[in-house]
């Protein structure tokens, strides 16, 4: 298994070296019967995976509302995130970001070893407004080639796709560039091949706000993957936030009458497509957030591989709403979660 880095250099990337306690090891549960096909599941008489992964590695209601590492107590954030107003307004915004073999859990009792940004997939999400300065300071403490790839305009130079631009395990790069254009992006590692950088989970999400913001809502990141967890190269387990079926067991709490944005990115490798079905309500559908008026109404949204969408929609009633890809297969192998709607309570 790739576990290469001792606890305490672990402790030390993540800039957690105060930290005492269990929070990054992998531990396994134990008695957890293993996730497998749907015919396992069949012999609980229940769709999806039976127990829950240990959430102090990474908690996917977490990961739903946090970037720039917000998700963290401030004196960690700040080795890891730093924020400079500039005389024009915008910001110099200013990210330490990791690569490292690390074993996660992608369902109860599952563990896949992957190649992580920052110890976690998906990478910690980078969000910014446009005309901000970016500057990400790139480690590679892994045991491969890796790079960071940006979506957006930059220069050649600043690509991370190119030949030779591949950063040797022990070494650093500094990718620096401006925000644009506003919109809903990616990041991901761009050495060959790429199929397994990918795949092994050297993604995450990159959103790039407009200048004037968008209307108030209650922001949701949710990332489309998936896992093989037999290097046949075809997926064993499928997600929304890498978990299989992490939001059936915890639902996503929204309230009733209040706008949702969800930022939805697909990533997942192997198969071409994968999909977005929310029941019992239509969303709008701003494609790549390039544009500050929707492109379409629907209940069902299709992604490529590597596209990504903008979905808006607000809850007209109380209680649970499915949502899963359209594709059965990736549902059934774990891509299927729930929103609670709940009233919102006066504060009175
Ligand atoms: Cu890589």
């Amino acid at each position: 298994m790739a576990w290469n880095l001792s606890r305490r250099k672990w402790l030390s990337l993540a800039g957690l070296g105060s930290l005492a306690g269990s929070a990054f090891g992998a531990a396994r549960l134990a008695g957890q019967t293993p996730y497998g096909t749907p015919a396992h599941a069949h012999e609980n008489h229940a769709m999806g995976t039976v127990g829950r992964v240990n959430p102090a590695t990474f908690n996917p209601t977490t990961y739903l509302r946090s970037w720039n590492f917000s998700d963290l107590p401030p004196e960690r954030r700040e080795k890891l995130y730093r924020e400079t107003a500039r005389p024009d307004g915008t910001r110099l915004r200013e990210y330490e970001i990791f690569a490292a073999d690390r074993e996660i859990e992608i369902a109860p009792g599952i563990f896949f070893p992957a190649w992580t940004y920052n110890g976690q997939v998906p990478g910690p999400t980078i969000r910014a407004t446009e005309g901000d300065r970016i500057k990400v300071t790139f480690r590679n403490a892994g045991t491969h080639p890796h790079t960071i790839h940006f979506h957006g305009w930059h220069p050649p130079a600043m690509d991370g796709a190119l030949s030779g631009q591949e950063v040797q395990p022990g070494e650093t790069f500094v990718y620096e560039f401006d925000a644009d254009p506003f919109g809903l992006h990616l990041y991901h590692c761009h050495t060959v091949p790429l199929k397994r950088h990918i795949h092994k989970g050297l993604y995450g999400t990159f959103i790039i706000d407009p200048r004037g913001g968008r209307p108030p809502a209650d922001e949701l990141v949710m990332v489309m993957n998936g896992f093989d967890t037999n290097f046949d190269f075809d997926n064993e387990t499928y997600a929304v936030n890498t978990v299989a079926n992490a939001y059936m067991h915890d639902p996503i709490r929204v309230a009733v009458g209040r706008l949702v944005r969800i930022y939805l990115v697909n990533v997942t490798e192997f198969d071409l497509i994968n999909s977005l079905h929310l029941h019992g309500m239509f969303f709008d559908v701003y494609r790549t957030g390039t544009s500050l008026t929707p492109s379409e109404r629907t209940d069902t949204l299709m992604l490529c591989q590597g596209e990504r969408a903008i979905v808006e929609t607000t809850f007209r009633y109380p209680g649970d709403f499915m949502f899963h890809a359209h594709q059965s297969e990736f549902a059934e192998l774990g891509w299927m979660g729930l929103f609670r709607a709940e009233e919102e309570r006066s504060e009175a």
